[in-house]
């Protein structure tokens, strides 16, 4: 069974994420999302995410495909989380390209190109114009 790994923060969901899902899927049998936790994600960002990390968990785990989902603590754990998980292959869209390839000696490293057009940030600005 080809494990695929992921990671993401997928707060106020949008078709890239969804697309990027199914992508990183279909490269294997078996598909384990990392979830940033709110702290991560305001490290990472800046800001707050909209929607709670449990909620995040619980979306994601609901989506199709998706087949374990665990809470991200640190970027600097991804090698640990490819181990624990035993995953064969990571997936990141390629915004991140380059960012991981020394895990390469753990699994092999997939960047694949980003939804063009769609974000969160973008979704929410959208979303206060029309509110
Ligand atoms: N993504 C995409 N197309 C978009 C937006 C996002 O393919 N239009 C991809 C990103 O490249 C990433 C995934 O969707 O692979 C999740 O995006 P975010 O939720 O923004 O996650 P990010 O902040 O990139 O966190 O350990 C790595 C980080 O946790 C990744």
């Amino acid at each position: 069974m080809r494990k695929v790994i992921t990671f993401g923060t997928f707060d106020v969901l949008h078709i890239g994420h969804i697309r990027i899902l199914q992508r990183a899927k279909a490269l294997g049998d078996h598909l384990t999302v990392g979830i940033s936790t709110d702290a991560l994600n305001y490290a990472k960002k800046q800001k707050d995410a909209v929607y709670s990390e449990t909620d995040r968990m619980e979306i994601v785990r609901s989506i199709v495909g998706v087949d374990d989902v665990f809470l991200e603590h640190s970027l600097e754990l991804k090698g640990h989380y490819i181990q624990q998980y035993g995953a064969d292959i990571l997936v990141m869209g390629d915004d991140w390209a380059g960012r991981f390839d020394h895990f390469k000696s753990l699994c092999q490293v997939v960047y694949l190109p980003r939804t063009d057009g769609i974000s969160t940030t973008s979704t929410l600005e959208n979303i206060r114009l029309r509110a």
